[in-house]
């Protein structure tokens, strides 16, 4: 049995990993980290992953970064689980991993840019210029997975697999900033068939106790807080 501890931190692109796990049926640690107590950017955390993000997945003691990676380990290791579908060649594995790095670093930094837009220009007037070109870019992903919805209710037709749990949780962080989520009705159904997956429902349990937890602590994260640190010069 392998030992494993999460780094999470609640709503984050560790929700993903953490349905990738419940999906997998491994039992793991799930460990919060707060972001406001700057928890990773610790040195005990940076030993775990240089670049203080989560998720971080500590596997036998030994620490593995970056989503799409864990991601793709689990469905390999646990190939049962049907995180992704089977390949039959190198081809076909290369298309899976090609859906998992659109997720991570296609519509990821997009999410970024609508919710954190202060982060990517140094004019605190031109944060709005950020966030709009940055919504229409989401807008054109939205309608290229709107599109191929219409052939099946999951990304890969009548299979489930962690890429839908992927656009949710890119979907849910858009439309929890403003995006109008009117226009992708297959999108909310989408969300609505997933949010009814038992592993889906427990990860959005724990995430949402944990987010409790931390703002009883005074630990919540406030973006309008964040961006008036950037415009003072204060946050990292
Ligand atoms: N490329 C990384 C990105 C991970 C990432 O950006 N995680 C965010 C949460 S969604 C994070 O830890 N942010 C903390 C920070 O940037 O300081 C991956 O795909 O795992």
């Amino acid at each position: 049995m392998m030992d494993l501890t999460l780094y999470y931190a609640p709503d984050t692109c560790a929700r993903v990993t953490m349905i990738a796990l419940e999906e997998a049926a491994l039992p793991y640690d799930a460990r919060l980290i707060s972001f406001v107590r700057g928890d990773h950017r610790a040195d005990w955390f940076r030993t775990l992953n240089p670049r203080g993000r989560v998720p971080t997945l500590v596997i036998d003691g030994a620490p593995l970064t970056e989503n799409m990676a864990i991601l793709h380990w689990l469905a390999q290791v646990r190939p049962e689980a049907g995180l992704l579908p089977e390949a039959s060649s190198a081809f076909e594995q290369a298309r899976l991993l090609a859906d998992l790095a659109w997720c991570a670093s296609g519509l990821h930094p997009i999410v970024t840019r609508m919710r954190l837009p202060h982060f990517f220009c140094d004019q605190p007037d031109a944060a709005a210029n950020v966030r709009a070109l940055a919504e229409a870019a989401m807008i054109a992903e939205f309608r290229t997975i709107e599109a191929r919805l219409a052939a099946g209710p999951w990304w890969y037709g009548e299979r489930w697999s962690i890429i839908d749990a992927y656009i949710n949780w890119i979907w849910f962080r858009v439309t929890g900033c403003g995006l109008d989520a009117s226009a992708f009705p297959r999108l909310q159904d989408h969300d609505r068939r997933l949010s009814d997956r038992p592993s889906v429902r427990k990860v959005l349990d724990v995430h949402a106790a944990a987010s409790r937890q931390l703002a009883e602590q005074g630990l919540a994260v406030n973006f309008d807080t964040i961006a008036s640190q950037v415009s003072q010069g204060k946050a990292a």
